[in-house]
């Protein structure tokens, strides 16, 4: 390992998770042409092409180039970022083609390092997708949902230290009632983030109802967490693409995850470049 990359290792307690995301920052400005980004959006299951429609995109990057960024480890997911011009507005997105889980075992800090590169590349909102298991069985695969709050079930925490981060509407309600004027159809619900990568029992989606959820994944929480400590404005968007265990009487497989998501590409996509070109 050289220097630089030692210096990077996030598995590593003496670095600094901030310093690697400047590290990261750096490199996208260097090879994006530009100093600064303005929204970041994380892809998750079922909304690889949605990042499509928000603009032409101007450059791709694999994420094995980025400090701290490792491969993509999910079938289906893009292990490369882009920089896509957002319409005609001047203002760019950074889009990452996939996130690393929890249940990878590269620790938190490797979960929320696409956050706070974000925040250190410049941008003041993120707009954190994913595929998950729906509570609501009136939420047929495909249907996205806005993440209106979150129960973290990791017992994990992306920060370090006796820092008191208030998650009062950590899902920006701002940026809901936009979406919602984009599509008034859309519902919200609260998200449960397991730790998997096993998909959850029924008694565990029972109690996932009982504790007040609305939709199960593996996601997405230890993110928001870390991006409102980074001082982003968050959007949560969670795209059911399966009932969750026990609601529907058919096992969960992942080609049922990527087949809802395909089919459900278009009009995800299109609420993400409609409310991307409004931030
Ligand atoms: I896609 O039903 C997807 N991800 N925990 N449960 C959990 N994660 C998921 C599910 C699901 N579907």
């Amino acid at each position: 390992m050289t220097d630089t990359a030692a210096a990077h290792d996030l598995s590593d307690p003496a670095t600094d998770p901030f310093e690697v995301a400047r590290a990261a920052a750096a490199v996208i400005a260097e090879r994006t042409g530009v100093e600064r980004h303005d929204v970041a959006l994380v892809l998750g299951s079922g909304w690889g092409q949605a990042g499509d429609l928000i603009g032409e995109t101007l450059a791709t990057i694999e994420n094995t180039d980025v400090p701290g960024f490792g491969r993509a480890a999910v079938a289906g997911h893009s292990g490369s970022m882009r920089s896509v011009a957002i319409g005609d507005t001047g203002r760019r997105a950074l889009v990452y083609g996939t996130r690393t889980h929890f249940y990878e075992g590269r620790g938190v800090r490797a979960v929320v390092h696409g956050v706070r590169t974000a925040a250190a590349a410049g941008c003041s909102t993120i707009v954190i997708t994913n595929g998950c298991g729906g509570l609501n069985p009136d939420w047929a695969p495909g249907t996205p949902v806005l993440i209106s709050d979150h129960i973290n079930l990791t017992a994990h925490s992306p920060i370090e230290g006796a820092n008191f981060v208030d998650l009062t509407d950590l899902y920006s309600p701002r940026l809901r009632a936009l979406a919602q004027e984009v599509d008034p159809t859309l519902d919200e619900g609260v998200y449960v983030q397991f730790r998997g990568p096993h998909y959850e029992t029924p008694a565990e989606v029972r109690m996932a109802k009982v504790l007040g959820g609305d939709l199960v994944g593996m996601s997405t929480s230890l993110e928001a967490i870390a991006a409102r400590q980074s001082g982003l404005e968050v959007l949560g968007v969670s795209l059911v693409t399966n009932a969750a265990a026990g609601i529907s009487p058919d096992p969960l497989s992942h080609e049922e995850v990527l087949e809802a998501g395909r089919a459900a590409a278009e009009r995800c996509g299109r609420l993400l470049a409609d409310v991307v070109g409004r931030i």
